[in-house]
Order: structure tokens, then sequence, then C-alpha cells
């Protein structure tokens, strides 16, 4: 499958990684030679502004409900062919494209109908993509990750399979509002019509594979783990979850195959659309499981932190060791293995809340954080703009100790304070001594916001070696799954040497500011505890600190 050059040897060859985010979708192309790999191509889509016909504000279409979070699968579709055609008119030969992976949004759920397989397999070239996808989607949008309007759902199904700890150990996480499952019963249940005009529940990376193959790609276990339906130690659907959920699923669910299956080839529509050529499509996964291979993650030890539209820190797991306090995840992993994951929806969206509360641009942003000190003199944000993952929060409020709203420079580096020493607190379930952090995401451009994350972890941080490590990571995926498919697969560690980031973006922790915050840390758990309802007023504790 993969080209040969005349000398026989296999040169050249390119893989592509799409990611599509919450926010926008990105295509990165690797070039290989041998076991060499190079970046030869990276360009990203935002949503809002390339695709402004479908409304979306940060990829979420218009709310009718606070709650609740849809997305629009026809946008994606445009996003796909769109993103496709800049690859295919870039100037890169792109008969040399051996296999094409993908990153996606985790938990989100797309709809089809019973047109969608034969449609699927007869698209048609001389017309856009996605006005041939509307008529096959049972349900025109999609439940995303940041919805969090299925508690009810969550303790049903918690219910009905022997408990949260049940479900945990089983799934690798409790009932979590914005995972697949919980999203499915709801829709069950509140349109039984669109419901039963359903024959597939994909979730947003096996859609858009199926997109590719102009047919049906499998689910790999990575992102079916954020289904709360998936087996864990089997990697396999649990039929007492699926059951729970909602009647009929079983039958509605896409199989589960392993991240590095061949789920087919690129369809003839997109060879004759765009002159691309029948290259292996590896099967999909989520961002998370992407971001890991794509930080060069593929040996337990160290951490990563990913700053997008949420923010989550991973880290891979050789067994899977489930949160008896039930805030993160256990995901299987791209490798094979399994990986550990807390989640914060409170991520830059909600620095972007302060950003625009004081007219900010980020260069400003980080100037307010370079001109302040470290533990803000005892003043802190608890920053619930929207309703949070970790630790769970419906009703989204900001408090504030200490802290006018006045103060625009102390605001700031009180909303980057507040998420790095959440992430210390709620990942320390995950039991891995963390002195090295692999950054990525949006946000990891700014080294101020990394500089405090190194002082509050006392680690050492550095930066990804591209911006879209979910995208990289895809590419990884496809170029791992095309030796797998050859029979002669390559070891993570030769696949991943380009993402191992580089000495020079290294921020090294200072001892005083990290020693400052390991006083302030159980401080900072008792704002968040009071602001919980669950906890005495912490403002003592924060004045003595500051006169400290
Ligand atoms: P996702 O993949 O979840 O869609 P990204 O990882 O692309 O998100 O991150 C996008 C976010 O990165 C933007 O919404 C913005 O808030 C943030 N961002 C970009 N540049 C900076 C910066 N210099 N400082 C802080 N945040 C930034
Ligand atoms: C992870 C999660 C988010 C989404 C979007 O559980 O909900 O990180 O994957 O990035």
């Amino acid at each position: 499958m993969s080209p040969a050059s005349p000398s026989g040897l296999r040169r050249g060859t390119l893989y592509v990684g799409l990611d599509s985010s919450t926010q926008s979708l990105t295509a990165i192309v690797i070039e290989v030679n041998g076991t060499d790999a190079r970046v030869v191509f990276d360009a990203s889509l935002p949503f809002d502004e390339t695709f402004p016909q479908y409304g979306t504000d940060h990829g979420v279409l218009p709310r009718t409900q606070p709650d609740e979070a849809f997305s629009s699968p026809v946008m994606w579709a445009d996003a796909l062919e769109a993103i496709l055609e800049k690859v295919a008119t870039s100037g890169l030969d792109v008969s040399r494209i051996a296999a094409v992976s993908g990153s996606a949004q985790q938990h989100g759920s797309v709809y089809l109908n019973g047109d969608a397989g034969r449609m699927l397999s007869r698209l048609d070239p001389a017309q856009p993509l996605a006005s041939q996808i509307a008529p096959i989607l049972a349900r025109r949008i999609a439940p995303i990750w940041l919805d969090s309007s299925t508690s009810a759902e969550c303790a049903e199904i918690a219910d009905a399979v022997g408990g949260s700890d049940v479900l945990a150990r089983r799934t690798g996480s409790r009932a979590f509002e914005r995972f697949t499952g919980p999203q499915i019963r709801k829709f069950a249940a509140s349109d039984p019509g669109g419901y039963a005009a359903t024959e597939r529940v994909h979730l947003v990376s096996s859609y858009l594979a199926s997109l590719l193959v102009g047919g049906e790609a499998p689910i790999d276990p990575g992102d079916a783990s954020g289904a709360n339906l998936m087996d864990l130690a089997d990697k396999q659907w649990w039929p007492a979850a699926v059951g729970a959920t909602a009647s009929g699923l079983a039958e509605k669910l896409p199989t589960i195959a392993p991240s590095w299956s061949v789920a087919g080839t690129l369809s003839p529509y997109w060879q004759a659309r765009l002159g691309l050529p029948p290259a292996r499509i590896i099967a999909w996964s989520g961002d998370n499981p992407c971001s890991l291979i794509g930080v060069g993650l593929a040996r337990e030890g160290r951490v990563a932190i990913s700053l997008g539209t949420s923010d989550t820190i991973f880290g891979l797991m050789k067994e899977p060791r489930v949160d008896p306090s039930g805030t993160g995840h256990v995901f299987a992993a791209p490798t094979g293995d399994y990986m550990g994951l807390t989640c914060f929806s409170n991520g830059s969206l909600a620095r972007e809340r302060v950003q625009d509360a004081y007219g900010f641009t980020w260069t400003d942003f980080s100037r307010a954080l370079d001109i302040t000190p470290a533990g803000n003199q005892g003043r802190v944000l608890i920053p619930w703009f929207e309703p949070e993952i970790t630790p769970a929060v419906a009703n989204p409020r900001v408090h504030r100790y200490r802290l006018s709203e006045d103060d625009a420079a102390a605001n700031v580096r009180a909303v980057v304070e507040a998420q790095q020493m959440s992430m210390a607190v709620h990942s320390t379930w995950m039991s891995v001594s963390i002195d090295t952090i692999h950054a990525t995401g949006g946000a990891a451009a700014n080294k101020e916001i990394l500089r405090v994350m190194a002082d509050v972890f006392g680690a050492e941080v550095y930066r990804s070696t591209v911006s879209n490590s979910a995208a990289l990571g895809a590419a990884l995926r496809a170029w791992h799954g095309d030796t797998v498919a050859e029979g002669t697969p390559l070891p993570w560690d030769t696949i991943t040497a380009i993402a191992r980031p580089n000495t020079s973006s290294l921020i090294s922790p200072n001892p005083v500011r990290h020693a400052t915050y390991r006083e302030l840390m159980p401080i900072y758990e008792a704002c968040e505890a009071h602001a919980l309802g669950q906890g005495p007023d912490p403002t003592p504790a924060l004045e003595r600190f500051a006169r400290r």
C-alpha cells in the first residue's frame, strides 16, 4: 500500500493527521523517510470564522438552555472537505499519502438514519459533501462534551448497573454528564421518534472516519472509553451498561476495533473530487488519546497538560488504576495500554472570560502574570464561569476571596493560579509523581502560563513540538497503523521520536515560588470546598498567608 521509491525503498511517504476539536479542524501532514519524520504541512480552520453560516460561538451552536451544548455534524463535514482540499492543493505530492487518521473532540455523538450506509457508499463527487450529509442525519445536531444537562440520566444508568463504583470499575469512569451514554439516554427519552429513526450512533471520531471511507468506520477503544458503555477489560461494549442506557442501543452502536485498525481506504468520492489516492484510513480516536501520542508519552511516568478549550491532565498507565474519588477517568490508550485523565471545562473559555473582561490581548494577559507575585498576595478566584466538570459544579458561579474585581492584573494571575492548583489537587489519584510535564494546546503558546504551571507543580515543563499535538498524534497513529498493516510494525518509541519536546522549550520551576504554592495549595482547597458549600470561610487563612 505505501508508495515505493524508484529504488524500491519506501521513501517520502506522507501521513495525514486531522483533528476536529471543539473550535477548529486542523490537518498536519508528516513526511516519513525510513524512521525519520518531519512535519511538512500544518493548517487549521476555526469553525466560527470559516463557516459563519452555521452561527457557532467557539464551535457551539446558539444555546437554548444554559446547560445544553450542541454542534453541527454538517459543519464538521464541510470542514473536512475544506481542510482536505487545502491538503490536496498544498503543492505536496498527494499520491504519496499512504494513510490518514484523525482525532476528534471526545464524547460527542452523531445520529445517522437508515439511508446512511447506502448514501455514503455513493457520494456524488460533483456535489459538496455537506449537502449530501444533511439527508442522512436522524438528528440535525450533535450533543458535545460541554453539555452538562444529563444528571438524571447519569443517576439512572449508575443505579441500573449496581452503582457508581461498579460503573467506574467496569468502564473506567463513574457516570459523567458529558459522556455519550447519558447523552444517548436523554435523546432516546426526549425524542423517541428521532431515536427510532437512528440506525447508527457514532462518536465524532467514527463519524468523520465513516465520511472518509464512504461506509461505516469502527470506534477505537480510546474514544469508546468516553461513553460509559465500554468494558475496559475486554475493550468491547459492556451489555449491562448498553442495556441500562437505551433500548435497542446494542444494534445501533458501531463495533469497537483496535486503534491501529484499517477502517477502509479514502473512498472514490475523495479520489474523484480532490484527486487524493486510495490511502488507508486508520481508525480515528479521541483528542486526548491522540494527544498522548502527539506529545510523545508512549511510556508511563510523565504527564501532559493540554490547555485547549478544556484543560486536561493525562498520562499513560500500564494498568487501569480507576479513581476511587470518582473525579478522573481511565481510558484505553492508542498503544493498547491505558491512560488516566482529569478534565476541567473552565480552561481556555475561562481564561478568555477574564481576558475579555479587561479588554486584554494575550500579550497584556502575559504581562499581567509577569508583574504580579506568585501566590497573588493571598487573593484567590474560583473560575467556574461555565458548569465545571472537576469538581462537579452544575450552577456556574465565580467566587473571589480577598480579590477585587477591579484589579485586572490580580484577576489574571488568580485565574491561572486557580486552574493550575486545581489540576495539581485533582490529579493525585493517578499516583504519578509529577516531575516532568509536556504542555500542549493553544494556551501552551503562553510562556507565562507555563511558568505558573512549573512553579505550582514543582515540575519541569516542556512545550510540545507542534501547537496541535492531537493532530500530530493522529498523523503518527496513521504511520503506526500503516506499518502494522504492512506487517512491519514500528515501536512506539520510534514513531513518537518527532514528538519528544526539545530542551530549548524547557521551563524549570523556581524553588521559592514552588514553596509559596505548597503553602497556598491547602488554602486553595479550602476555597474550593467553601465555594462548593462544604467548608468554612477560608478568608482568615488567606489573610495569614498574605501577612507571612
Ligand atoms: P481546541 O483544540 O480545544 O479547540 P486549542 O488547543 O486550539 O483548542 O486552543 C485554543 C485556545 O487557545 C483559544 O481559544 C485561546 O483561548 C487559547 N490561546 C491561544 N493563544 C493563546 C495565548 N497566547 N495565551 C493564552 N491562550 C491562548
Ligand atoms: C475529555 C473532554 C474534553 C474533550 C474536548 O474528557 O471532555 O477534553 O475531549 O477536548
